[in-house]
């Protein structure tokens, strides 16, 4: 069997529709890990008829999906994708290379749109705003707070994450910028997902996602002062 350099992390909620075209653009090397998070439409069939990895999490949210994947991980790197078909797989190794060559701690997808529709507006504002307000609490220069990234296993388990919903993968930059990890930034395309949005799509998850960031904004403001 091939060795397995990389396993990738895919949140999971109702995205049968996305997977086919998702895990046939998986990279060698890299081992696909579908957090199924009670789908209801076969996601988890689907994924493993494909030949992903499959890990249950009855947990629901996004963070609880991500986290599982994450300790059910083994491979040295671990790399985090959406399951909507909105990323391209094939992009994976950007995020993944500037680990596997050690000039980099953490690296962040940059979501360049392929097509006007792929990024509601509403979201690309929210996303401008808080990438401003993060370069200005941490200093590093980011533009996007994506969910496709990747770092190494290690040093993820020791950031201790807490946040099981919308605030996981802001928890995670802040964490690593608190622990002076090398943050890169690098471009990945972004198209319109297959199937419906559960976050940023929607006024309830967009809202969750406002709290949970605002939250974990607010701990690490007061933590700069004292
Ligand atoms: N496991 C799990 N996955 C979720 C949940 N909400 C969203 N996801 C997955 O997380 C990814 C991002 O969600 P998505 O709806 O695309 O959010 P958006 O990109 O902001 O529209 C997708 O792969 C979803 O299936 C959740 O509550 N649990
Ligand atoms: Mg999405």
């Amino acid at each position: 069997m091939m060795n397995i350099r990389v396993d990738v992390v895919l949140p999971c909620l109702n995205e049968a529709q996305a997977l086919p075209w998702i895990l046939e653009r998986m990279p060698a090397g890299y081992r696909a890990i579908v957090v199924d998070n009670g789908s209801t439409d076969g996601s988890a069939d689907v994924a493993r008829a494909l030949g992903a990895h499959i890990v249950h999490e009855s947990r629901r949210g996004f963070g609880a999906a991500a986290h599982a994947g994450l300790l059910a991980a083994t491979a040295p790197i671990v790399a985090f994708c959406d399951a909507d078909a909105s990323m391209d797989p094939r992009d994976l190794p950007r995020v993944v290379d500037p680990i596997s060559d050690d000039e980099a701690d953490l690296v962040l997808g940059r979501r360049r749109p392929t097509t006007r529709s792929a990024w509601p507006p509403h979201a690309r504002v929210a996303n401008t705003y808080l990438s401003w307000r993060l370069r200005r609490i941490t200093g590093v220069n980011i533009h996007d707070l994506g969910p496709m990234r990747a770092a190494r296993r290690d040093h993820l388990l020791a950031l201790d994450l807490r946040d099981r919903r919308s605030g996981y993968p802001l928890e995670m930059f802040l964490g690593a910028a608190a622990a002076n990890w090398r943050i890169v930034e690098v471009d990945t395309g972004y198209s319109p997902r297959v199937g419906r949005s559960k976050v940023t799509g929607t006024v309830r998850g967009t809202l969750t996602a406002i709290k949970d960031m605002a939250a974990l904004l607010a701990v690490t403001q007061r933590g700069d002062r004292s």
